[in-house]
């Protein structure tokens, strides 16, 4: 008897060392993906209601900012539903990074390395030509416009990510970025309300692509059309991407450092062959193309204008840009600790009211 009561102590005390171990973090590369190390959801609270998760790019030196941006959003929003996180790097995370994103939330966190495949500028690029485009941008100033990981990172969002394998069992991602805040209670599930409402894409904020970083993107989105009319929505959102019936690109894109969407559009064919299509054209090193615009773009031309929603009630920052709601009764019940005064949504540099036109227009 004493023997049998000594062997159930030590089968207990394995299992609950491996539960500390295998419930801190799931990490995809050096843990296997066995479910058993997936920490599990706590049943106080709400159970997951999409296929959704978080998703992050980050460095292993974007760890305090990340922390912030995770912790941000458990305290607005998730520590209610528990959706799980994945997060991504070209590099694997390091342990300390793991551990320390890893006990800020009891959801499900998994960390995944980007295959070089996917992340570095492709064999084809003409190294000559992309390191002279940089040196010009370099001299004009524009931002990031001397960096290749920036282009990588940019080339990465556009067409790779929905790929890699732990998102592929996951339709709608909400995109985060390392140092973001979330001003407000967010009490209703975004996810369900994408999923219930028909929607696809959405964003807080709209503005203008900085010229320089994608002089022919319009040219190649026009030949791109004329090749493939049938990928064109009725009621798309034209008059937001150009103000000039499509002549000329009007710079406005939907601020991708956060969506909420659904990857199954990335994934489907209007999007690959567009993908492709700007990728083989290799601006993404040539010029500097954004994820931000190519995203918008798509979006903008391939859905109806419908299926685009802009979250009001998301109270978001990043950097210097805020995202206020602006209807009292929105701020109030979502306890907004920002200025609504402060919101950009009005700005010069923003392109919330040719959306408003847009949307005030009946079809
Ligand atoms: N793993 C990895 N992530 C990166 C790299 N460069 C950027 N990121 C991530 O990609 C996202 C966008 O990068 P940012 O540097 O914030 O780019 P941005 O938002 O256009 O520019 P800022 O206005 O400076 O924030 C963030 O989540 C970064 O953490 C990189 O070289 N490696
Ligand atoms: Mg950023």
């Amino acid at each position: 008897m004493a023997r049998l009561t000594r062997y159930i102590l030590i089968a207990l005390g394995c299992l609950s060392n491996y539960r500390i171990v295998g419930g801190l973090y799931n990490d995809y590369e050096e843990l296997s993906t066995d479910s058993s190390s997936t920490p599990e959801p706590d049943p106080s609270r709400s159970l997951y209601k999409t296929n959704a998760t978080f998703f992050m790019l980050a460095r292993n030196s974007d760890l305090e900012g990340a922390i912030r941006s995770i912790r941000g959003i458990e305290d607005r929003f998730n520590s209610k539903h528990g959706y799980p996180y994945v997060l991504l790097n070209e590099v694997p995370f390091s342990d300390d990074f793991k551990r320390r994103v890893s006990v800020i939330t009891p959801s499900p966190v998994e960390f995944g390395v980007i295959s070089q495949e996917h992340w570095v500028q492709s064999d084809w690029i003409d190294e000559e030509k992309a390191s002279q485009a940089r040196e010009r941008m370099k001299a004009d100033n524009v931002k990031y416009g001397d960096s290749v990981p920036y282009r990588n990172m940019c080339r990465y969002n556009s067409g790779f990510f929905y790929r890699h394998e732990l998102l592929q069992k996951y339709r709608w991602y909400w995109r985060l970025e390392p140092d973001v805040k979330f001003h407000c209670d967010i009490n209703e599930d975004p996810f369900l309300f994408m999923e219930k409402n028909d929607k696809t894409y959405s964003f807080t904020i709209a503005t203008y692509e900085i010229d320089a970083t994608i002089p022919s993107l319009w040219k190649h989105v026009t030949d791109f059309l004329n090749a493939h009319p049938e990928y064109v929505s009725q009621n798309n959102s034209m008059d937001f991407l150009s103000l000039t019936h499509g002549r000329t690109y009007s710079r406005c894109h939907f601020w991708s450092n956060f969506e909420i969407a659904d990857m199954d559009f990335w994934r489907g064919d209007a999007y690959s062959a567009f993908f492709d299509y700007l990728d083989a054209t290799g601006n993404f090193y040539y010029e500097r193309w954004g994820d931000a615009p190519v995203h918008s773009i798509a979006a903008g031309l391939f859905l109806r204008k419908d299926q685009i929603h802009f979250f009001e009630n998301i109270g978001y920052q990043h950097d210097a840009w805020s995202h206020c709601p602006l209807p009292d009764s929105v701020w109030e019940e979502g306890r907004c600790a920002c200025n609504q005064g402060n919101s950009f949504d009005y700005d010069v540099s923003s392109c919330k009211s040719i959306w408003d036109r847009l949307m005030s227009k009946s079809k």
